[in-house]
């Protein structure tokens, strides 16, 4: 551990020493990292520590997590609290509102904001940020180590499911050695990984798989297969019965075909004329510069954004200006 890093983290401890009530919170429309990270640093000051502890959440648990809202304390889901609280726990969040402006910081005295994405603008009391880190559980278990934690199987479990989820099983890039180590200890503590990843990955709908054969249906490749295009437009709710909450993951299918490089996943919102872009890329793409121009956000491999316009429309323009990424970087 950095130097740095030992600072932080002790004025972390010492924060969480003399704070009675926190308030936790990750991003709206949360995943397995956002909840584990929230469940696993909550339950510790919950149910370790003796402090109050509200974990928020704007949206509620996808159902393939629900699994997890049995740890203590529990998650709330709310769109708004007008309690105080000595200190605010933020994760994933690039800003403090992307947590669903639940709570304003004038609610709070401090705000720890923990999160593995890069952020220009530390909005924290405290921030511990490490862009280098497999995900948000990774910075959690470093602090609970650093608090003298006891990693019981309820803190393992919330954990792993951070682990997993975040690195794709482990076969992404962010797959670091320091969060293999993590897993490895957490299965000498006795969880049981396979029947963890059986209730993530293994929860899927017909209404799902069949919104998955209608999306892959859309697959095109452009740019000598260098890059592909996914579509969902509204209709295909419609016809499966499923929800939005069934996108996830879809977008790897593109990176299966092996010349790909970049895939932009197109879908249609709840609202009228706004399209999500969601990129992923392998290694030439930048994805956090092409969506830059649309306020959105994310790393050099996944990013994502909102655009108005058509799906038709918006996938032009993004083509568009690949074909000028192509021509400035000779790809
Ligand atoms: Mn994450």
């Amino acid at each position: 551990m950095k130097a740095s890093e030992r600072k932080v983290l002790t004025r972390i401890k010492k924060i969480i020493n003399k704070s009675k009530s926190f308030f936790l919170a990750g991003h709206e429309k949360p995943d397995g990292d956002t909840i584990g990270a929230a469940l696993a640093f909550g339950h510790f000051l919950a149910r370790m520590r003796k402090k109050k502890v509200d974990i928020y959440s704007r949206h509620p648990l996808p159902k393939n997590l629900e699994f997890l809202s049995r740890i203590l304390p529990g998650i709330k889901v709310a769109s708004f609290t007008d309690k105080n609280y000595d200190t605010a726990i933020i994760l994933e969040c690039s800003n403090f509102g992307r947590m669903g402006n639940i709570i304003k910081p004038s609610q709070v005295k401090n705000i720890i904001n923990i999160d593995h994405h890069t952020i220009n603008n530390p909005f924290g009391t405290l921030n511990y940020i490490n862009p280098r880190a497999s995900s948000s559980c990774e910075l959690v278990y470093q602090c609970l180590k650093f608090l003298g934690a006891r990693i019981n199987q309820d803190i393992a479990m919330a954990l792993y499911t951070g682990l997993v989820t975040d690195t794709g099983k482990f076969q992404q890039e962010n797959t670091t050695a320091e969060c293999l180590r993590i897993v490895a200890e957490l299965i000498d503590g006795g969880l049981d990984t396979a029947r963890i990843s059986q209730k993530i990955f293994q929860q899927q709908s017909l209404g799902s798989l069949h919104l998955l054969g209608n999306v892959l249906k859309t697959l095109q490749l452009h740019y000598h297969g260098q890059v592909a295009t996914l579509e969902l437009p509204e209709r295909f709710y419609q016809i499966t019965g499923a929800a939005e909450e069934n996108t996830e993951g879809i977008i790897n299918y593109g990176l299966l075909i092996p010349t790909v490089e970049l895939v932009l996943f197109f879908r249609d919102t709840e609202r009228q004329n706004i399209v999500k872009v969601s990129l992923r890329s392998r290694t030439k793409f930048d994805v956090s510069q092409l969506v830059k121009p649309y306020d959105g956000g994310g790393h050099r491999h996944a990013a994502g954004c909102s655009v108005a316009g058509t799906i038709a429309e918006v996938k032009q323009k993004f083509l568009q200006e690949i074909a000028g990424y192509f021509r400035r970087k000779k790809c």
